[in-house]
């Protein structure tokens, strides 16, 4: 049985952050990162049953020509993953009655649609990038037996290449999950090699008044190159989305919207704008 102080429930039976029970959840599930953006993608169903907010986790669920969906927004970062992958994963895997976990798994497909940014010049801002691997910059993961669904070489070669400072931790690759991707993907998007940072600034090399660990980090990440396969661009979610989704055994697949362009400069003109098109685009591959 786990205990009153491991799965905590709020009150009402919710699931302590997110605030949900099992029937709020649909099996199909967005992530955002912005809590604005989740009424931006349920504006488009035909209908809302369910809508609740805690902190930066909004959710709402409801139906999008005919197909049931949930969508809710993780805040920023690794951390907020841990917390929303592992009570969405308590509300359908283990029995909030008894404590204990079910015998049978339910597996959750799961999508994120956030922004990034692009470290190379050839995907522009305004693109879409599907993450068939990410790497894990963060940590977080790294409290998880992580050794079977890691990919040893990238990491291996990554350490070397940009000659990584092992005391900021070890960063872990993970793949994408294969279902997804083959339901989503089209030659409308580039297939990418997201990097997950643990922070906005000095994690992704931006220097405003602090000096960073390694001031070369980026122009090392942008040559990286693993077997032909380069990193294309840097977030906060995505490596902990696939590492925590492999583990618990969910279905995982990260969208991003490039909104920035690290190599060039370029800031996208309207960043909602490619938003609002890789918000259309994943709901009419989701309902395929
Ligand atoms: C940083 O501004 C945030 O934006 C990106 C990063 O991953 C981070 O969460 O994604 P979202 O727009 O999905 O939040």
């Amino acid at each position: 049985m786990i205990q009153n102080s491991e799965l905590i429930l709020n009150p009402d039976g919710s699931l302590y952050h997110i605030n949900l029970k099992p029937e709020n959840l649909a099996h199909d599930i967005i992530f955002v990162g912005d809590q604005e953006r989740v009424s931006k993608i349920t504006n488009r169903f035909d209908s809302i049953e369910f809508t609740t907010q805690k902190r930066e986790f909004k959710t709402q669920t409801g139906l999008y020509k005919g197909k049931r969906l949930t969508v809710i927004s993780t805040g920023i970062g690794p951390d907020n993953i841990d917390i929303v992958l592992n009570e969405l994963d308590a509300l359908v895997n283990i029995d909030l009655e008894t404590r204990q976990p079910k015998e049978k798994l339910t597996k959750l497909n799961i999508v994120r649609i956030g922004t990034s940014g692009s470290l190379q010049k050839d995907i522009p801002v305004d693109s879409f990038v599907m993450s068939e691997y990410a790497i894990g910059l963060d940590n977080m993961l790294r409290s998880y037996l992580i050794d079977e669904v890691t990919e040893h070489d990238i990491e291996a070669a990554f350490i070397q290449q940009t000659d990584w400072d092992l005391r900021k931790g070890r960063p872990y690759v993970i793949k994408s999950g294969e279902a997804l991707a083959v339901k989503i993907f089209s030659d409308k998007m580039h297939k990418g090699f997201t990097g997950t940072a643990g922070g906005f600034y000095g994690p992704q090399g931006r220097v405003l008044r602090l000096d960073i660990q390694d001031p070369n980090l980026n122009t090392k990440m942008d040559n990286f190159n693993f077997k032909g396969t380069r990193m294309t661009n840097l977030e906060m979610e995505t490596a902990a989305i696939y590492g925590l989704g492999k583990l618990l055994g969910h279905n995982c697949l990260s969208l991003n919207a490039i909104i920035a362009n690290r190599a060039t400069g370029d800031f996208s003109k309207n960043p909602y704008e490619v938003v609002e098109d890789l918000i259309d685009y994943t709901l009419e591959k989701l309902i395929q």
